[in-house]
């Protein structure tokens, strides 16, 4: 939809990585043209080298094995057409994007995830991206826990023509977004975005912040944050896939940010999170600029895997 924003091909190049292993693996199996008991355990670790994760192997696999009995394929290029739909299949659930409605003015986007995911950077992305499409934003350092984390959001937001709402370090993360709530309404900001800590003196501490951080907001109003999303390294594969499941359990997630699949071979891991978590990836982070952001687009993605 909103064109303006993605560069042709920018989701197939920032899959170079994933596409040289997962496809070289593919198309030497493929080459032998044979489907035969080889040629599955292999395509199970071709799958398993992307790190489309075990559970979600097995389950694709044993898909495509029933499917070749019934359909009596012998022909391992048919087999490819088949994985290639089943991908894409698993990727259906990924919903549209997040229209910002003038009914929820302001829209409130709540960002979580463990440090160094790339909060901070995706949420400079995602103000840009709004920006694009005429909407008022304004964004919240809501985390307090580090100095630095304050001072980058900031510099940020001036980077992309936003303002900050930021407290001194230290101070309650929900003081500062209650109070930002209310600057966003008195601005009339369409949209606001909450920078969240990543890392406290304990798991449970961040999670139950997080807690009192949309607890607060819903004292503004009832619906909000209309979005909780959840930012996750592509680069830490499985490992990412776990701390998206301690997420999923303290906070109702509407959705993921998955960056950095430029810099990671396990773009697989696609698969496996829509799989097992049930939630769609809206954007995808492709480098480390502000133009590296791009919707997430099933299509696009399967396509670029194979391509
Ligand atoms: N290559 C690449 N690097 C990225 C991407 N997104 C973020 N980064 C880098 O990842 C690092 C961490 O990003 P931050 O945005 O500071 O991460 P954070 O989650 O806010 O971290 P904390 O504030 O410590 O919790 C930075 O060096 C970013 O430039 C991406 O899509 N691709
Ligand atoms: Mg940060």
């Amino acid at each position: 939809m909103f064109s303006l924003f993605r560069r042709p091909q920018q989701i197939k190049t920032s899959l170079t990585k994933t596409r040289t292993s997962f496809l070289t693996r593919l198309t030497s199996l493929v080459a032998k043209n044979e489907v035969t008991e080889e040629f599955w355990s292999g395509l199970e670790e071709t799958l398993i080298g992307a790190d489309v994760g075990v559970e979600t192997t097995i389950e694709l696999v044993d898909k495509l094995r029933v499917r070749a009995d019934k359909e009596r394929v012998r022909d391992t290029t048919r087999v490819q057409a088949m994985l290639k739909e089943e991908l894409l299949a698993l990727l259906r659930i990924s919903a549209p994007q997040s229209p910002i409605s003038n009914l929820q003015s302001p829209y409130v986007i709540l960002i979580v995830g463990v440090n160094g995911s790339g909060k901070t950077t995706s949420i400079a992305k995602l103000a840009r991206y709004y920006k694009a499409q005429d909407k008022k934003v304004l964004l919240v350092a809501a985390d307090t826990f580090r100095a630095a984390a304050i001072d980058q959001l900031k510099i940020w937001g001036q980077r992309v023509g936003v303002d900050v709402v930021a407290h001194q370090p230290g101070a309650d993360p929900g003081a500062v977004a209650f109070d930002a709530w209310q600057a966003a309404k008195a601005r009339h900001a369409d949209c606001l975005i909450v920078d969240t800590a990543g890392r406290l003196q304990t798991k449970f501490n961040l999670m139950k912040e997080l807690e009192k951080i949309a607890r607060v907001l819903q004292k503004n109003d009832p619906h909000a944050p209309h979005e909780t999303l959840l930012v996750l390294d592509a680069v830490t594969g499985q490992n990412g896939l776990q701390q998206a499941r301690e997420f999923k359990k303290a906070t109702p997630l509407t959705g993921l940010i998955l960056t950095k699949l430029d810099g990671t071979a396990k773009g697989g891991i696609v698969f496996a999170i829509a799989k097992e978590l049930q939630l769609p990836i809206k954007f995808v982070g492709t480098g480390e600029t502000l133009d590296d952001f791009a919707e997430f687009d099933a299509q696009e993605f399967v396509d670029g895997l194979f391509e």
